[in-house]
């Protein structure tokens, strides 16, 4: 029952079709269009009505969202890499092409370590990015490393991307000294105020309208630079969302909002969680310019971004992207997918759709800059610098337990002040129950 139309490939339509139908059917439903049945204009009628320009007709019409008019999906290439129509191509400089390329894998292998690392136990918590990796890379090497960020929590390719290094996301997965936040965050809850990377927050949503307000503060103060906020197909359900759409539509805040929309919210297949024609087509209801893209297609993302980011400079205005990609892992190290979507399904967008196989095809057939040589190398590298970080991050020493204190208050209350005198005399009397040796002193 659903459609998923793309730009400039006729071709490979019907591929793409099966594969939405199967995880994004409500993602491409329909798209509801204004019918032009004989209007009035305003001018005509001599009439103001507050909300803007009206017309009207005399025929007892209610809209009726269609399958055919669902908003197309901009590709670049196909799933072979192969340019679909050459002017899209952005002709990105090999050095450009291969940073991301290098970005890409090393967010891959820093996941396979660091999932890994939490199945044997080694960390409490880890999320991968599995199957999105072209929208992080697209979406970060389009705008200026200046723009802020504010993330969901599956953008660790956003860091890759701006400098982030392997030191810093083992350092904080393993809450150890150097996490900034001395272990007071799960692992995944990165930021970065060098990097301008708005410290993540697990609560759903609660990033988007903060990043309204952030656009709106850097629309005075740095004319410029834009907000990108990205978020899950889910988490557009929350209220907060639709707050923030309507505050930076209405404040003219140059934001761009970029849903990544994987197929699920956990267990929540797309199809449950809206009807209609997903989230892009709730832009035009916020007065928002809109696009759907191709999120496994690292040009069509790194275009979108670029032309929106400019769009939301210069018209000061904020921008809907919404990337269609799929959530290759299971949500998170607390969930098993399996138990409910296919094994064939995951197996399907992993082999047939695979962001990163698509862009080394387009890197080797289109380009001939990269080789299957190289690609061992740069495996190996990156498995490597994963390694050595991993190594040291387990190595050093966690936090002292002190520091479960700070942070919050300035002056801590006298109620936590007691608590911390009741923690420091416990572990006092009972040191040998835990493992302070491998804390700094209390
Ligand atoms: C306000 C709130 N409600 C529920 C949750 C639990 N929760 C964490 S992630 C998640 C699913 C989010 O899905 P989506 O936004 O599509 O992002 P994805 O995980 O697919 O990247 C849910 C329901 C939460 N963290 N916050
Ligand atoms: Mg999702």
């Amino acid at each position: 029952m659903s459609v998923g139309r793309f730009i400039n490939c006729a071709a490979i339509k019907a591929a793409y079709v099966s594969a939405f139908r199967q995880t994004f059917h409500g993602a491409a439903i329909s798209a509801v269009r204004y019918k032009s049945t004989t209007p009035q204009s305003e001018d005509q009628l001599g009439m103001k009505i507050i909300g803007g320009p009206r017309s009207f007709i005399n025929k007892l019409e209610f809209l009726e969202p269609k399958l055919e008019d669902a908003i197309p999906i901009y590709r670049v290439y196909d799933t072979e890499g192969k340019i679909l129509d050459g002017t899209q191509d952005p002709k990105l400089s090999e050095d450009v092409l291969h940073q991301m390329y290098h970005s890409m894998i090393m967010l891959n292998t820093m996941d396979e370590v660091m999932y890994s690392a939490q199945r044997q136990g080694r960390i409490s918590f880890y999320m991968t990015n599995y199957g999105e990796e072209a929208s992080h890379i697209g979406s970060a090497a389009a705008l200026d490393k200046r723009d802020l960020v504010f993330g969901q929590y599956r953008e660790a390719g956003v860091l890759v991307w701006r400098g982030f290094t392997l030191d810093e996301f083992m350092d904080q997965c393993y809450a150890n000294v150097n996490d900034p936040a001395a272990g007071k965050q799960m692992p995944v809850h990165y930021g970065s105020r060098d990097l301008n990377f708005v410290t993540i927050s697990s609560p759903l949503a609660t990033q988007m309208p903060q990043a309204s307000g952030a656009a709106y503060a850097l629309k005075r103060t740095h004319p410029g630079l834009c907000v990108i906020c990205y978020f899950g197909e889910g988490a557009a359900s929350e209220g907060d969302a639709h707050a923030a759409f309507n505050f930076a539509a209405t404040l003219d805040a140059p934001c761009l909002f970029f849903c990544r929309n994987n197929g699920y919210a956990i267990s929540t297949p797309a199809h449950e969680q809206y009807r209609g024609d997903g989230i892009a087509a709730r832009g035009s209801g916020y007065g928002m310019i809109t696009i759907r893209i191709d999120g496994n297609d690292v040009l069509a993302v790194y275009n979108a971004t670029k032309k929106a980011r400019q769009i939301a400079i210069e018209e000061s205005r904020p921008v809907l992207i919404e990337a269609m990609t799929y959530r290759v892992g299971h949500h998170s190290t607390s969930d098993d997918s399996t138990a409910y979507r296919a094994k064939e399904e995951i197996e399907e967008w992993t082999s047939g759709d695979n962001p990163i196989n698509r862009f080394k095809f387009y890197l080797i057939n289109e380009r001939q800059c990269w080789d299957e040589e190289r690609d061992k190398a740069l495996a190996a590298e990156c498995k490597k610098q994963v390694l050595k970080a991993f190594t040291a991050a387990e190595k050093r020493k966690k936090p002292s337990p002190s520091l479960l204190f700070t942070d919050v208050y300035d002056d801590l209350p006298p109620n936590l002040v007691k608590q911390r005198q009741e923690m420091v005399d416990h572990l006092g009397k009972y040191s040998k129950h835990y493992p302070l040796d491998d804390h700094e002193p209390v």
